[in-house]
């Protein structure tokens, strides 16, 4: 088995997840402002290292992904944070990419940035202690989006940046987020996530990348959130299923779901009933950011030095989503 492939596994095993702390400064910071606590960073760096030093980190969470700030951030016990992560028995990730910017030749939509220069910055990252690493490339559903330009260039920047993560011994996750923004169908959903994830495969393997060695970071099939109609929990994880069973090469090891705007426990259900129907032998698990984190940054926010409570929040979160990844999970679990 690869070193790659062995991180994955590692990542993921018995119903592990990923923590996804890597909001750049301008989203951490929106973050921040809706529960009135100031962007410093110190604030940043507290809120973080509150969740990296969470017992839940141990059991639950395989890895976690950070923002280029707290990677060379130094925790308040005076240790490096990819250090602390290490310590608590998970892996340190880190986001890559410079972010989405409007693409050229199309309306509204994105490319994702941050290709020149990469080689050099992944050796600085591995250096400082990184297993794996992300790069996002984003999508909206409208009349005419996604475009072809959009599928195709963001496809070959995620291949690129994939092959260049693997030559520096990292894992890549590869993350082709299909937005839930809008008033399309559930249908909609399927049919153009589908499209963007072949064409990320086909540039993948035109790269060369070891798909062993990978982790895709889809969205769920969802009805957009201004469509007229929600479809049930068991239709998300039954559509999901085939969109993945049918686009995505069975030499991929695992799957780990992005939360995209989900409630919390919506998440978690979601990901349970994936797991109780999943027909595959990829793993499936989480990479969540909001899902995870959301009532932990609530709770921190009224006392942002109650570390324990905090604690105790975001470890719940966590041991219901390891739960789910195993199709463990139930409604009444959450009580108490
Ligand atoms: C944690 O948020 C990441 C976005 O950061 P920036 O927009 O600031 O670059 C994001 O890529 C995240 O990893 C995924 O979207 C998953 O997060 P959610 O909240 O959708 O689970």
């Amino acid at each position: 088995m690869s070193e790659l492939n062995n991180i994955v596994l590692k990542i993921l095993e018995n119903g592990k997840g990923i923590l996804a702390a890597d909001e750049s400064t301008g989203t951490m910071t929106k973050r921040l402002e809706t529960v009135k606590v100031p962007s410093t960073k110190e604030n940043r760096l507290l809120f973080r290292e509150t969740l990296f030093s969470a017992s839940g980190m141990t059991n639950c969470i395989g890895g976690v992904i950070l923002y280029d700030e707290t990677i060379k951030q130094e925790t308040s016990k005076k240790s490096m944070v990819p250090e602390l992560i290490s310590n608590m028995g998970s892996l340190p990730g880190i986001k890559v990419d410079t972010g989405a910017k409007a693409l050229a030749g199309s309306d509204n939509e994105k490319i994702t940035e941050g290709l020149d220069g990469l080689r050099e910055r992944l050796k600085e990252y591995y250096k400082l202690g990184a297993k794996f690493t992300k790069w996002r490339g984003v999508y909206n559903i409208s009349k005419t989006c996604p475009s072809k330009i959009s599928i195709h260039a963001n496809a070959h920047a995620l291949a690129r940046y994939s092959s260049l993560v693997q030559e520096c011994n990292m894992v890549p996750i590869v993350e082709p987020e299909v937005l839930m923004e809008g008033d399309h169908s559930a249908s909609e959903c399927y049919e153009k996530t589908s499209e963007v994830i072949q064409k990320c495969f086909d540039e993948l393997i035109l790269h060369k990348v070891d798909l062993k060695g990978i982790i895709l970071k889809p969205n769920m099939i969802l009805a957009g959130n201004k469509h007229k109609d929600k479809i049930s929990n068991e239709e998300v994880a039954k559509l999901t299923l085939k969109c993945l069973k049918s686009s995505v090469p069975s030499e991929v090891p695992g799957i780990a779901f992005l939360s995209g705007g989900q409630s919390e426990i919506e998440a978690t259900e979601n990901l349970n009933l994936i797991n109780k129907y999943n027909n595959t032998d990829f793993i499936m698990s989480y990479s969540y950011g909001r899902a995870l984190q959301q009532s932990a940054l609530k709770f921190w926010s009224k006392d942002i030095k109650d570390i324990e409570g905090t604690q105790k929040v975001f470890n719940h979160r966590a041991k219901m989503n390891t739960l789910a990844a195993q199709a463990k999970w139930s409604k009444e679990l959450e009580i108490g």
